[in-house]
Protein backbone atom coordinates (compact mmCIF):
# COMPACT_ATOMS: atom_id res chain seq x y z
CA UNK A 1 0.00 0.00 0.00
CA UNK A 2 1.53 3.42 -0.99
CA UNK A 3 1.28 4.97 2.38
CA UNK A 4 4.63 3.61 3.18
CA UNK A 5 3.39 3.53 7.17
CA UNK A 6 2.85 6.99 7.04
CA UNK A 7 -0.26 8.56 9.00
CA UNK A 8 -3.83 8.69 7.39
CA UNK A 9 -5.95 11.38 8.19
CA UNK A 10 -9.58 11.12 6.33
CA UNK A 11 -11.66 14.10 6.67
CA UNK A 12 -15.42 13.40 5.69
CA UNK A 13 -18.85 15.07 7.11
CA UNK A 14 -19.69 12.12 9.31
CA UNK A 15 -17.84 9.86 11.97
CA UNK A 16 -17.19 6.51 11.22
CA UNK A 17 -19.07 5.35 13.66
CA UNK A 18 -22.68 5.20 15.51
CA UNK A 19 -24.85 4.42 18.91
CA UNK A 20 -26.78 1.71 19.05
CA UNK A 21 -28.15 1.70 22.67
CA UNK A 22 -25.51 2.12 25.04
CA UNK A 23 -22.69 0.99 22.61
CA UNK A 24 -20.54 2.53 19.62
CA UNK A 25 -20.02 0.60 16.19
CA UNK A 26 -18.54 1.36 13.27
CA UNK A 27 -21.37 2.36 10.48
CA UNK A 28 -22.43 0.12 7.73
CA UNK A 29 -21.06 2.15 4.92
CA UNK A 30 -19.33 1.70 2.03
CA UNK A 31 -16.65 3.66 3.39
CA UNK A 32 -16.10 2.71 6.66
CA UNK A 33 -16.01 -0.88 5.48
CA UNK A 34 -12.87 -0.11 2.68
CA UNK A 35 -11.16 2.24 4.82
CA UNK A 36 -10.83 -0.22 7.66
CA UNK A 37 -7.90 -2.32 6.38
CA UNK A 38 -5.87 0.66 5.73
CA UNK A 39 -6.65 2.75 8.93
CA UNK A 40 -5.71 -1.26 10.70
CA UNK A 41 -2.23 -0.84 8.86
CA UNK A 42 -1.27 2.66 9.52
CA UNK A 43 -1.72 5.21 12.24
CA UNK A 44 -5.47 6.16 11.41
CA UNK A 45 -7.42 8.95 12.39
CA UNK A 46 -10.66 10.20 11.20
CA UNK A 47 -12.03 13.98 11.27
CA UNK A 48 -15.82 13.87 10.82
CA UNK A 49 -19.31 16.00 12.55
CA UNK A 50 -20.22 14.07 16.32
CA UNK A 51 -24.03 13.74 14.62
CA UNK A 52 -25.12 16.20 17.50
CA UNK A 53 -23.44 13.55 20.18
CA UNK A 54 -20.89 15.54 22.32
CA UNK A 55 -19.82 12.11 23.97
CA UNK A 56 -18.32 10.46 20.84
CA UNK A 57 -15.43 8.09 22.20
CA UNK A 58 -12.00 8.58 20.80
CA UNK A 59 -11.81 4.79 19.90
CA UNK A 60 -14.74 2.48 18.86
CA UNK A 61 -14.03 -1.49 18.66
CA UNK A 62 -13.92 -2.89 15.36
CA UNK A 63 -12.54 0.72 13.69
CA UNK A 64 -9.00 1.24 14.33
CA UNK A 65 -8.41 4.95 14.20
CA UNK A 66 -8.38 7.39 16.22
CA UNK A 67 -12.02 9.90 15.91
CA UNK A 68 -11.53 13.32 15.98
CA UNK A 69 -15.25 14.43 16.72
CA UNK A 70 -16.36 17.93 15.07
CA UNK A 71 -19.09 20.14 16.84
CA UNK A 72 -22.24 21.78 14.73
CA UNK A 73 -24.87 23.47 16.43
CA UNK A 74 -28.50 22.46 14.83
CA UNK A 75 -28.61 25.84 13.10
CA UNK A 76 -25.35 25.05 11.32
CA UNK A 77 -26.41 21.54 10.72
CA UNK A 78 -29.24 23.09 8.56
CA UNK A 79 -27.33 25.80 6.91
CA UNK A 80 -24.36 23.16 5.81
CA UNK A 81 -25.71 20.07 5.66
CA UNK A 82 -29.80 20.31 4.97
CA UNK A 83 -29.00 23.50 2.95
CA UNK A 84 -26.45 24.42 1.13
CA UNK A 85 -24.95 20.62 0.84
CA UNK A 86 -28.32 19.19 -0.23
CA UNK A 87 -30.32 21.65 -1.61
CA UNK A 88 -27.60 23.92 -3.28
CA UNK A 89 -24.84 21.49 -4.05
CA UNK A 90 -26.51 18.38 -4.72
CA UNK A 91 -29.50 19.14 -7.06
CA UNK A 92 -26.79 21.26 -9.03
CA UNK A 93 -24.06 18.42 -9.00
CA UNK A 94 -27.49 16.35 -10.30
CA UNK A 95 -28.17 18.36 -13.37
CA UNK A 96 -30.70 20.32 -11.97
CA UNK A 97 -32.84 17.23 -10.68
CA UNK A 98 -34.51 19.84 -8.40
CA UNK A 99 -33.76 23.42 -8.26
CA UNK A 100 -30.95 24.98 -6.34
CA UNK A 101 -31.48 27.38 -3.72
CA UNK A 102 -28.94 29.74 -3.56
CA UNK A 103 -28.92 31.33 0.36
CA UNK A 104 -25.46 33.47 0.53
CA UNK A 105 -26.56 32.87 5.06
CA UNK A 106 -25.86 29.01 3.81
CA UNK A 107 -22.93 30.07 2.01
CA UNK A 108 -21.79 31.60 5.04
CA UNK A 109 -22.35 28.84 7.10
CA UNK A 110 -20.94 26.19 4.79
CA UNK A 111 -17.65 28.08 4.38
CA UNK A 112 -17.70 28.25 8.40
CA UNK A 113 -17.89 24.63 8.86
CA UNK A 114 -15.06 24.02 6.11
CA UNK A 115 -12.88 26.04 8.24
CA UNK A 116 -13.90 23.94 11.19
CA UNK A 117 -12.92 20.44 9.78
CA UNK A 118 -9.44 22.05 8.26
CA UNK A 119 -8.34 23.42 11.68
CA UNK A 120 -9.76 20.23 13.10
CA UNK A 121 -7.28 18.11 10.64
CA UNK A 122 -4.86 21.14 10.73
CA UNK A 123 -5.33 20.31 14.78
CA UNK A 124 -4.92 16.24 14.53
CA UNK A 125 -0.92 15.62 15.96
CA UNK A 126 0.89 13.28 13.79
CA UNK A 127 3.88 13.56 11.81
CA UNK A 128 3.76 13.67 8.15
CA UNK A 129 0.52 12.77 7.07
CA UNK A 130 -1.58 12.07 4.08
CA UNK A 131 -4.71 13.87 4.35
CA UNK A 132 -7.56 12.35 2.64
CA UNK A 133 -10.97 14.70 2.20
CA UNK A 134 -14.27 13.40 1.01
CA UNK A 135 -17.07 14.42 -0.81
CA UNK A 136 -19.36 17.76 -2.07
CA UNK A 137 -19.87 19.00 1.79
CA UNK A 138 -16.37 19.86 2.24
CA UNK A 139 -15.27 20.91 -1.07
CA UNK A 140 -13.67 24.50 0.34
CA UNK A 141 -11.29 22.05 2.63
CA UNK A 142 -8.37 21.23 0.68
CA UNK A 143 -7.53 24.46 0.09
CA UNK A 144 -8.00 25.39 3.88
CA UNK A 145 -6.27 22.89 4.70
CA UNK A 146 -3.18 24.13 2.36
CA UNK A 147 -3.09 27.52 4.00
CA UNK A 148 -2.93 25.55 7.48
CA UNK A 149 -0.44 23.23 6.12
CA UNK A 150 1.31 24.39 3.50
CA UNK A 151 3.64 21.19 2.78
CA UNK A 152 1.03 18.89 3.29
CA UNK A 153 -0.26 16.14 1.08
CA UNK A 154 -3.65 16.33 0.20
CA UNK A 155 -6.29 13.93 -1.73
CA UNK A 156 -9.55 14.69 -2.34
CA UNK A 157 -12.94 11.71 -3.83
CA UNK A 158 -15.94 12.70 -5.03
CA UNK A 159 -18.72 10.76 -4.75
CA UNK A 160 -21.22 12.31 -6.87
CA UNK A 161 -21.08 13.75 -10.51
CA UNK A 162 -18.92 16.69 -11.21
CA UNK A 163 -21.63 18.82 -13.53
CA UNK A 164 -20.37 19.71 -16.73
CA UNK A 165 -19.28 24.14 -16.44
CA UNK A 166 -22.70 25.43 -18.37
CA UNK A 167 -24.24 24.68 -14.97
CA UNK A 168 -21.39 24.97 -12.08
CA UNK A 169 -21.49 28.34 -13.65
CA UNK A 170 -24.47 29.72 -12.36
CA UNK A 171 -23.37 29.18 -8.73
CA UNK A 172 -22.49 32.59 -7.56
CA UNK A 173 -19.60 31.02 -6.05
CA UNK A 174 -18.31 28.52 -8.31
CA UNK A 175 -14.51 30.06 -8.48
CA UNK A 176 -14.68 29.55 -4.36
CA UNK A 177 -15.48 25.72 -4.81
CA UNK A 178 -13.15 25.11 -7.58
CA UNK A 179 -9.80 26.96 -5.75
CA UNK A 180 -11.03 25.21 -2.51
CA UNK A 181 -10.30 21.82 -4.51
CA UNK A 182 -7.04 23.03 -6.17
CA UNK A 183 -5.58 22.98 -2.47
CA UNK A 184 -5.67 19.21 -2.88
CA UNK A 185 -2.74 17.34 -4.47
CA UNK A 186 -4.88 14.81 -6.14
CA UNK A 187 -8.28 15.35 -6.80
CA UNK A 188 -10.38 11.75 -7.50
CA UNK A 189 -13.88 10.99 -9.49
CA UNK A 190 -16.09 7.89 -10.77
CA UNK A 191 -15.60 8.69 -14.07
CA UNK A 192 -13.23 10.55 -17.24
CA UNK A 193 -16.62 12.47 -17.67
CA UNK A 194 -16.75 14.17 -14.40
CA UNK A 195 -13.08 14.62 -14.28
CA UNK A 196 -13.57 16.90 -17.74
CA UNK A 197 -15.81 18.61 -16.63
CA UNK A 198 -13.86 19.69 -13.60
CA UNK A 199 -11.08 20.56 -15.87
CA UNK A 200 -13.36 22.13 -18.16
CA UNK A 201 -14.53 24.04 -15.26
CA UNK A 202 -10.97 25.17 -14.05
CA UNK A 203 -10.57 26.27 -17.49
CA UNK A 204 -13.27 28.17 -17.54
CA UNK A 205 -12.81 29.97 -14.28
CA UNK A 206 -9.34 30.09 -14.17
CA UNK A 207 -6.97 31.93 -17.02
CA UNK A 208 -4.06 31.49 -15.24
CA UNK A 209 -3.66 27.79 -15.39
CA UNK A 210 -2.23 25.18 -17.76
CA UNK A 211 -3.52 21.75 -18.20
CA UNK A 212 -1.22 19.06 -19.58
CA UNK A 213 -3.19 15.79 -19.95
CA UNK A 214 -4.16 14.85 -16.21
CA UNK A 215 -2.76 17.77 -14.78
CA UNK A 216 -3.70 21.35 -13.79
CA UNK A 217 -0.62 23.10 -13.64
CA UNK A 218 -1.10 26.46 -11.04
CA UNK A 219 0.78 30.33 -11.69
CA UNK A 220 2.24 29.45 -7.54
CA UNK A 221 4.36 26.38 -9.07
CA UNK A 222 1.81 23.77 -7.80
CA UNK A 223 0.55 20.86 -9.77
CA UNK A 224 -2.93 19.14 -8.93
CA UNK A 225 -3.34 15.32 -10.43
CA UNK A 226 -7.00 14.83 -11.80
CA UNK A 227 -8.16 10.93 -11.88
CA UNK A 228 -11.05 9.08 -12.36
CA UNK A 229 -11.32 6.09 -9.94
CA UNK A 230 -14.30 4.44 -10.13
CA UNK A 231 -15.64 3.28 -6.43
CA UNK A 232 -16.36 -0.11 -5.91
CA UNK A 233 -18.00 -3.03 -3.24
CA UNK A 234 -15.80 -5.47 -0.86
CA UNK A 235 -16.42 -8.37 -2.96
CA UNK A 236 -15.66 -10.88 -0.63
CA UNK A 237 -17.65 -9.41 2.03
CA UNK A 238 -20.83 -9.75 -0.69
CA UNK A 239 -20.14 -12.78 -1.71
CA UNK A 240 -19.94 -14.42 1.90
CA UNK A 241 -23.28 -12.82 2.31
CA UNK A 242 -25.01 -14.65 -0.90
CA UNK A 243 -25.16 -17.91 0.68
CA UNK A 244 -25.01 -16.96 4.29
CA UNK A 245 -27.47 -19.49 6.42
CA UNK A 246 -29.76 -16.12 7.26
CA UNK A 247 -29.57 -15.31 3.75
CA UNK A 248 -30.36 -18.42 2.41
CA UNK A 249 -33.72 -18.56 5.19
CA UNK A 250 -34.55 -15.02 4.57
CA UNK A 251 -34.95 -16.13 0.62
CA UNK A 252 -36.90 -19.05 1.36
CA UNK A 253 -39.60 -16.84 2.65
CA UNK A 254 -39.57 -14.53 -0.09
CA UNK A 255 -39.71 -17.00 -2.46
CA UNK A 256 -42.90 -18.52 -0.88
CA UNK A 257 -44.10 -15.49 -1.26
CA UNK A 258 -43.52 -14.56 -4.40
CA UNK A 259 -44.19 -18.06 -5.98
CA UNK A 260 -45.50 -18.19 -9.75
CA UNK A 261 -43.82 -14.60 -9.96
CA UNK A 262 -41.54 -12.67 -12.11
CA UNK A 263 -39.66 -10.31 -9.72
CA UNK A 264 -38.41 -6.76 -10.67
CA UNK A 265 -36.29 -5.05 -8.12
CA UNK A 266 -35.51 -1.45 -6.82
CA UNK A 267 -33.48 -0.45 -3.89
CA UNK A 268 -32.75 3.13 -3.39
CA UNK A 269 -32.13 6.07 -0.63
CA UNK A 270 -36.04 7.76 -1.28
CA UNK A 271 -34.06 10.73 -3.64
CA UNK A 272 -34.99 12.05 -6.35
CA UNK A 273 -31.87 11.64 -8.26
CA UNK A 274 -32.96 7.56 -8.27
CA UNK A 275 -35.78 7.90 -10.65
CA UNK A 276 -38.55 6.20 -8.90
CA UNK A 277 -41.08 7.89 -10.20
CA UNK A 278 -40.01 7.16 -13.54
CA UNK A 279 -39.29 3.96 -12.80
CA UNK A 280 -43.44 3.47 -11.40
CA UNK A 281 -44.80 5.35 -14.58
CA UNK A 282 -42.63 2.75 -16.45
CA UNK A 283 -44.07 0.21 -14.39
CA UNK A 284 -48.02 1.62 -14.79
CA UNK A 285 -47.07 1.83 -18.96
CA UNK A 286 -46.07 -2.13 -18.57
CA UNK A 287 -48.74 -3.12 -16.92
CA UNK A 288 -51.42 -1.51 -18.78
CA UNK A 289 -49.82 -3.34 -22.02
CA UNK A 290 -49.53 -6.40 -20.85
CA UNK A 291 -52.42 -7.58 -18.46
CA UNK A 292 -51.26 -10.99 -18.03
CA UNK A 293 -48.17 -9.50 -15.66
CA UNK A 294 -50.77 -8.38 -13.49
CA UNK A 295 -51.03 -11.50 -11.79
CA UNK A 296 -47.20 -13.26 -12.70
CA UNK A 297 -45.33 -10.36 -11.92
CA UNK A 298 -44.16 -8.52 -9.00
CA UNK A 299 -42.23 -4.72 -8.53
CA UNK A 300 -40.29 -4.96 -4.80
CA UNK A 301 -39.34 -1.03 -4.59
CA UNK A 302 -37.21 -0.82 -1.00
CA UNK A 303 -37.10 2.90 -0.56
CA UNK A 304 -34.58 3.84 2.28
CA UNK A 305 -35.73 6.92 4.16
CA UNK A 306 -33.08 10.02 3.55
CA UNK A 307 -33.17 14.17 4.14
CA UNK A 308 -37.00 13.91 5.78
CA UNK A 309 -35.77 17.47 6.83
CA UNK A 310 -35.81 18.41 3.37
CA UNK A 311 -39.32 19.74 1.62
CA UNK A 312 -37.99 18.19 -2.05
CA UNK A 313 -38.03 14.80 -0.24
CA UNK A 314 -41.01 14.95 1.61
CA UNK A 315 -42.86 16.17 -1.54
CA UNK A 316 -40.94 12.84 -3.45
CA UNK A 317 -42.49 10.50 -0.74
CA UNK A 318 -45.82 11.68 -1.23
CA UNK A 319 -45.80 11.58 -4.87
CA UNK A 320 -44.00 8.25 -4.45
CA UNK A 321 -46.70 6.84 -2.24
CA UNK A 322 -49.65 8.54 -4.44
CA UNK A 323 -48.45 6.51 -7.66
CA UNK A 324 -47.85 3.06 -5.51
CA UNK A 325 -51.49 3.47 -4.70
CA UNK A 326 -52.59 4.75 -8.05
CA UNK A 327 -51.02 1.11 -9.12
CA UNK A 328 -52.55 -0.94 -6.33
CA UNK A 329 -56.08 0.50 -7.08
CA UNK A 330 -55.54 0.69 -10.96
CA UNK A 331 -54.24 -3.33 -11.59
CA UNK A 332 -54.76 -5.24 -8.37
CA UNK A 333 -56.79 -8.42 -9.53
CA UNK A 334 -59.45 -9.82 -6.36
CA UNK A 335 -57.71 -12.93 -5.02
CA UNK A 336 -54.29 -12.34 -6.08
CA UNK A 337 -51.51 -10.15 -4.30
CA UNK A 338 -50.57 -6.12 -5.33
CA UNK A 339 -48.29 -5.46 -8.18
CA UNK A 340 -46.42 -3.01 -6.12
CA UNK A 341 -44.72 -3.76 -2.89
CA UNK A 342 -43.27 -0.48 -1.61
CA UNK A 343 -40.99 -0.47 1.23
CA UNK A 344 -40.44 2.84 3.35
CA UNK A 345 -37.23 1.18 5.37
CA UNK A 346 -33.92 0.05 5.55
CA UNK A 347 -33.58 -3.47 5.99
CA UNK A 348 -30.69 -5.85 7.53
CA UNK A 349 -28.04 -6.96 4.57
CA UNK A 350 -28.65 -10.36 4.75
CA UNK A 351 -32.51 -9.49 3.83
CA UNK A 352 -31.12 -6.89 0.61
CA UNK A 353 -28.78 -10.02 -0.26
CA UNK A 354 -32.27 -12.29 -0.06
CA UNK A 355 -34.23 -9.66 -2.21
CA UNK A 356 -30.89 -10.01 -4.45
CA UNK A 357 -31.18 -13.30 -5.14
CA UNK A 358 -34.81 -13.52 -5.70
CA UNK A 359 -34.95 -10.62 -8.53
CA UNK A 360 -35.40 -11.42 -11.43
CA UNK A 361 -34.77 -7.96 -12.66
CA UNK A 362 -32.82 -5.23 -10.92
CA UNK A 363 -33.85 -2.08 -11.68
CA UNK A 364 -31.57 0.74 -11.64
CA UNK A 365 -32.76 3.64 -13.33
CA UNK A 366 -31.41 6.97 -12.12
CA UNK A 367 -31.79 10.28 -13.62
CA UNK A 368 -28.16 10.91 -12.74
CA UNK A 369 -26.08 9.01 -9.84
CA UNK A 370 -22.13 9.44 -9.63
CA UNK A 371 -21.87 5.33 -9.34
CA UNK A 372 -24.61 3.41 -7.92
CA UNK A 373 -23.26 0.62 -5.58
CA UNK A 374 -25.99 -1.29 -5.66
CA UNK A 375 -25.35 -2.28 -9.35
CA UNK A 376 -22.37 -3.80 -7.96
CA UNK A 377 -23.71 -5.34 -5.11
CA UNK A 378 -26.20 -7.17 -7.12
CA UNK A 379 -23.95 -8.92 -9.89
CA UNK A 380 -21.71 -9.78 -7.04
CA UNK A 381 -24.25 -11.76 -5.20
CA UNK A 382 -26.09 -13.39 -8.16
CA UNK A 383 -22.85 -14.67 -8.90
CA UNK A 384 -21.54 -15.76 -5.86
CA UNK A 385 -24.71 -17.84 -5.73
CA UNK A 386 -24.96 -19.34 -9.19
CA UNK A 387 -24.18 -23.10 -7.72
CA UNK A 388 -27.08 -23.05 -5.19
CA UNK A 389 -30.22 -24.86 -6.23
CA UNK A 390 -32.82 -22.99 -7.83
CA UNK A 391 -30.80 -19.97 -8.43
CA UNK A 392 -31.81 -18.58 -12.00
CA UNK A 393 -29.58 -15.40 -12.98
CA UNK A 394 -31.26 -12.86 -12.75
CA UNK A 395 -31.10 -9.45 -15.26
CA UNK A 396 -29.41 -5.66 -14.79
CA UNK A 397 -31.70 -3.10 -15.90
CA UNK A 398 -29.59 0.07 -15.87
CA UNK A 399 -29.63 4.12 -16.46
CA UNK A 400 -26.91 5.32 -18.81
CA UNK A 401 -27.06 8.37 -16.19
CA UNK A 402 -25.04 6.11 -13.65
CA UNK A 403 -21.08 6.02 -13.32
CA UNK A 404 -21.71 2.09 -13.48
CA UNK A 405 -23.27 2.27 -16.92
CA UNK A 406 -19.92 2.79 -18.34
CA UNK A 407 -18.66 -0.64 -16.45
CA UNK A 408 -21.71 -2.73 -17.29
CA UNK A 409 -22.90 -1.41 -20.75
CA UNK A 410 -22.19 -4.71 -22.81
CA UNK A 411 -23.94 -6.79 -20.36
CA UNK A 412 -26.72 -5.03 -18.41
CA UNK A 413 -29.94 -3.89 -20.63
CA UNK A 414 -28.89 -0.03 -20.79
CA UNK A 415 -31.97 2.36 -20.35
CA UNK A 416 -32.46 5.98 -20.79
CA UNK A 417 -35.13 6.54 -18.03
CA UNK A 418 -36.48 10.08 -19.03
CA UNK A 419 -38.07 8.07 -21.68
CA UNK A 420 -40.95 6.22 -19.88
CA UNK A 421 -42.10 4.60 -23.12
CA UNK A 422 -39.06 3.06 -23.87
CA UNK A 423 -38.14 1.94 -20.19
CA UNK A 424 -41.33 0.02 -19.85
CA UNK A 425 -39.93 -1.65 -23.40
CA UNK A 426 -37.02 -2.30 -21.78
CA UNK A 427 -38.57 -3.57 -18.27
CA UNK A 428 -40.54 -6.05 -20.74
CA UNK A 429 -37.29 -6.82 -22.67
CA UNK A 430 -35.12 -8.19 -19.20
CA UNK A 431 -37.74 -10.79 -19.11
CA UNK A 432 -37.29 -12.53 -22.41
CA UNK A 433 -33.41 -13.40 -21.97
CA UNK A 434 -32.14 -17.23 -21.72
CA UNK A 435 -30.92 -18.85 -18.80
CA UNK A 436 -27.62 -19.11 -20.41
CA UNK A 437 -27.55 -15.99 -21.58
CA UNK A 438 -28.45 -14.26 -18.13
CA UNK A 439 -25.73 -16.00 -16.29
CA UNK A 440 -22.76 -15.11 -18.90
CA UNK A 441 -23.80 -11.31 -18.69
CA UNK A 442 -23.65 -11.81 -15.02
CA UNK A 443 -20.85 -13.56 -14.60
CA UNK A 444 -18.79 -10.91 -16.76
CA UNK A 445 -20.34 -8.33 -14.37
CA UNK A 446 -19.30 -10.14 -11.62
CA UNK A 447 -15.80 -10.74 -12.83
CA UNK A 448 -15.19 -7.38 -13.76
CA UNK A 449 -16.17 -6.13 -9.97
CA UNK A 450 -13.87 -8.34 -8.69
CA UNK A 451 -11.69 -6.91 -10.94
CA UNK A 452 -11.56 -3.12 -8.98
CA UNK A 453 -13.31 -4.19 -5.72
CA UNK A 454 -13.32 -1.27 -3.37
CA UNK A 455 -9.63 -2.31 -1.70
CA UNK A 456 -8.15 -1.30 -5.37
CA UNK A 457 -10.40 1.83 -5.07
CA UNK A 458 -8.14 2.59 -1.59
CA UNK A 459 -5.02 1.73 -3.42
CA UNK A 460 -5.40 4.16 -6.57
CA UNK A 461 -6.34 6.91 -4.65
CA UNK A 462 -3.80 6.99 -1.98
CA UNK A 463 -1.31 6.04 -5.08
CA UNK A 464 -2.76 9.07 -7.03
CA UNK A 465 -1.83 11.57 -4.30
CA UNK A 466 1.22 10.21 -2.94
CA UNK A 467 2.07 10.30 -6.96
CA UNK A 468 1.30 14.08 -7.55
CA UNK A 469 3.82 14.12 -4.21
CA UNK A 470 6.58 12.55 -5.77
CA UNK A 471 6.67 15.33 -8.61
CA UNK A 472 6.22 18.01 -6.37
CA UNK A 473 9.33 17.33 -4.61
CA UNK A 474 10.78 16.30 -8.03
CA UNK A 475 9.99 19.46 -9.27
CA UNK A 476 11.32 21.57 -5.52
CA UNK A 477 9.64 24.58 -3.66
C1 LIG B 1 -23.41 8.02 -3.04
C2 LIG B 1 -23.57 8.37 -4.53
C3 LIG B 1 -22.02 6.49 -5.10
C4 LIG B 1 -29.49 0.47 0.31
N1 LIG B 1 -30.61 0.00 0.86
C5 LIG B 1 -30.25 -0.67 1.96
C6 LIG B 1 -28.88 -0.63 2.06
N2 LIG B 1 -28.43 0.09 1.04
C7 LIG B 1 -27.01 0.36 0.74
C8 LIG B 1 -26.61 -0.35 -0.53
C9 LIG B 1 -25.44 0.50 -1.01
C10 LIG B 1 -25.74 1.88 -0.43
O1 LIG B 1 -26.80 1.73 0.51
C11 LIG B 1 -26.24 2.85 -1.51
O2 LIG B 1 -25.14 3.21 -2.29
P1 LIG B 1 -25.32 3.86 -3.75
O3 LIG B 1 -23.97 3.93 -4.35
O4 LIG B 1 -26.26 3.02 -4.54
O5 LIG B 1 -26.00 5.29 -3.55
P2 LIG B 1 -25.84 6.62 -2.59
O6 LIG B 1 -26.32 6.36 -1.22
O7 LIG B 1 -26.59 7.68 -3.31
O8 LIG B 1 -24.26 6.95 -2.57
C12 LIG B 1 -23.39 7.12 -5.38
C13 LIG B 1 -21.79 6.33 -3.61
O9 LIG B 1 -22.04 7.55 -2.88
C14 LIG B 1 -20.35 5.88 -3.30
O10 LIG B 1 -19.41 6.78 -3.78
O11 LIG B 1 -21.98 5.21 -5.71
O12 LIG B 1 -23.49 7.44 -6.76
O13 LIG B 1 -24.85 8.97 -4.78
O14 LIG B 1 -24.23 0.03 -0.46
O15 LIG B 1 -26.28 -1.67 -0.20
N3 LIG B 1 -28.19 -1.24 3.05
C15 LIG B 1 -28.92 -1.93 3.98
N4 LIG B 1 -30.28 -2.00 3.94
C16 LIG B 1 -30.98 -1.38 2.95
O16 LIG B 1 -32.23 -1.44 2.94
N5 LIG B 1 -28.28 -2.58 4.97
Amino acid sequence: MSLDGRPLVVVANRLPVSKSGDAWRPSAGGLVTALRPVVEQVDGHWVGWDGGDPNVPKRVDGFAADLHPVAMTAEEVDDHYYGFSNRTLWPLFHDLLAEPVFDREWWRTYERMNIRFADAAAAVEVDDPVYWVHDYHLLLAPALLRDRKPDATIGFFLHIPFPPPELMGRLPWNDELLDGLLGADAIGFHTEWYRENFVRSVRRSRRDVTVSGDMVHLPDGRSVRTAAHPISIDVDEFSALAVADETEQELAELREQFANRKVMLGVDRLDYTKGIRHRLQAIERLLTDRPELRTSFAFIQIAVPSRDDVEEYRDLREQVEYMVGHIHGRFTEPGHDVPVHYLYRSVPKTRLAAYYRLADVMAITPLKDGMNLVAKEFVTVQDAARDRPDQDAGVLLLSEFTGAALEFVDDAVMCNPFDVQSLAARMAQSLTFDADDRRSRIARMAASVREGDVFAWVNEELESVTMAERARAEVGP
